[in-house]
């Protein structure tokens, strides 16, 4: 009889860059320009580039501050809708190069890209597609000169993890001077399948958002909430009326920015059936509005709120981009500096001690009985090793006992994603005086599952896959207990 091997991956999996992207989980934008300057959430295109004037910009406290949050990357708005450039552009005056900053010498681009290099963390690019600034906006020319920033953009800053398209698209503006209303055809203007070739030519490794992706999607809200729950698979059949699936993969003949007017809460759960992985991300600021207002100061997300986004994001299987504003001196404001060490703090308390870890960790079903599926992967801390069941068996049981109880009242759970999103339901239960109560019960795992709930003293916890239509293959399970 031959051995039982690797489990078939189940529906759509992750592409290589997406799963590196999902490794990422905590990540920060940076809104910055003329807006920070007027006051502004939306400059409407004739800013003189003189107003860019940050007194004490100091690329590496903003880079530290999102170092120290436990931020992965950061994701520069290198041009918002005003179509002010902060990087000496090539094909534009509108940009730094026409600002009294560092004497019209300076690139932010270049050194938000340094610093994330040398602090060891990615770097990705917002590129506004809609233009306030430029004349041509809406006609066809528009379109090399837009092309033209994202090859600047995707051919010399270095390695990009992101390539980030708004979906605000077209209205009134400054367009050189016509001062009027411009619309464009979303379906077509941008030519997408062209567009994104240039980040797949100079950026291979790098993830593009929009709205519906080609690699991650909008969560459908700027709130920092991923549904519960929210699958990373969705049907863009139901984003895009009449597409060829492998078209949208690998042609990208979409028009990505047409799913602006896509069901919310579509792209906040995803799709249980859907045909894509296309998983979500949850962009939300720090503040009230994504650029720095001085009126905003006191209005700070506190640090637990900060930590119940983390939960609602990177605990839904999403990932979680927080804005952080620099101010008017080009840094980080203190209380935005305070309130995202007292988040760091929090998590570093909730996550301190992995106590799965102590556990005798076993399973109703082993695959084939092979040490290389051994429920021991789950509490290992290696993501590349899982447990997994016979095929046949599609609702297995895992227990964790303990010599001496333990407390816990936080749960993290992973499945091998490149075997796909396997598991429907699963419930957590505990043995309380030798009988099991449910913790809690909840739908999808995915890239991760954090739960929170009341604390449960006890020595045995189990995991019930209450519903999987194939065999689960599990990475990690993990407790802990939040003493605040
Ligand atoms: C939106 C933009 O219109 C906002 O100004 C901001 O950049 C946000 C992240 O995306 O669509």
């Amino acid at each position: 009889m031959s051995e039982p091997n690797t489990p078939r991956p189940y529906g759509p999996v992750p592409s290589p860059r997406q799963l590196r992207w999902h490794r990422r989980e905590f990540y920060g934008f940076l809104h910055f320009t003329t807006n920070t300057f007027t006051d502004k959430e939306w400059g409407y295109g004739d800013e003189s580039p003189s107003v860019f004037a940050p007194t004490d910009f100091d690329v590496d406290q903003i880079v530290r501050a999102a170092v120290d949050a436990g931020m992965t990357g950061l994701i520069l708005t290198c041009k918002h809708h005003d179509g002010f450039c902060l990087w000496p552009a090539k094909y534009t005056e509108h940009s730094v190069k026409n600002s009294p900053w560092r004497g019209g010498k300076g690139d932010v681009v270049r050194e938000i890209s340094d610093a994330c290099q040398a602090h060891g963390i990615g770097f990705g690019v917002y590129l506004s597609p809609w233009d306030r600034n430029h004349a041509d906006y809406g006609r066809p020319a528009y379109i090399d000169y837009f092309r033209n920033q994202l090859h600047e953009l995707t051919s010399e800053y270095g390695e990009l993890f992101e390539v980030w398209f708004d979906g605000a698209n077209g209205g009134d503006g400054f367009y050189g001077g016509a001062n009027e209303v411009r619309r464009i055809d979303r379906k077509t203007y941008y030519d997408w399948e062209n567009t994104r070739a240039i980040v797949r030519r100079n950026q291979p490794d790098a993830v593009m958002f929009s709205d519906a992706g080609p690699d991650v999607r909008w969560v459908g809200n700027e709130k920092g909430i991923a549904g519960d729950p929210c699958w990373s698979t969705i049907n863009v059949d139901l984003l895009f009326p009449g597409i060829d699936v492998d078209s949208f993969k690998t042609q990208f003949t979409t028009d990505m920015i047409a799913a602006w007017n896509s069901p919310m809460e579509l792209l906040n759960a995803g799709d249980r059936h859907g045909d894509t992985w296309l998983p979500a991300e949850c962009d939300v600021s720090i503040r009230p509005g994504w650029f720095y207002h001085a009126a905003e100061d006191d209005k700070v997300r506190t640090p637990a709120n900060l930590v119940d986004l983390y939960f609602h994001s990177v605990g839904r299987g999403a990932s979680f981009l927080l804005n952080l504003p620099p101010d008017r001196r080009g840094q980080i404001h203190k209380h935005d500096v305070q309130s995202l060490r007292g988040f760091r703090q929090r998590l570093a308390q909730i996550f301190a001690v992995n106590l799965a870890r102590q556990a005798t960790c076993t399973a109703s079903n082993t695959r084939g009985n092979r040490p290389q599926f051994t429920p021991v992967n789950v509490i290992d801390g290696d993501p590349e090793s899982y447990w997994a069941s016979d095929d046949d068996v599609h609702t297995p049981e895992l227990i964790l006992e303990f010599v001496q109880p333990i407390t816990f009242n936080v749960v993290s759970l992973r499945e091998y994603l490149p075997l796909g999103q396997r598991v429907d339901r699963f419930a957590i239960d505990f043995d309380e005086n030798g009988s099991w109560r449910e913790w809690v019960a909840a739908s999808a795992i995915g890239s991760r599952r954090l739960l929170r709930g009341p604390d449960a003293t006890t020595s045995r916890v189990r995991l019930r896959i209450v519903d999987s239509p194939v065999c689960p293959a599990i990475s990690e399970w993990s407790l802990f207990h939040d003493v605040s």
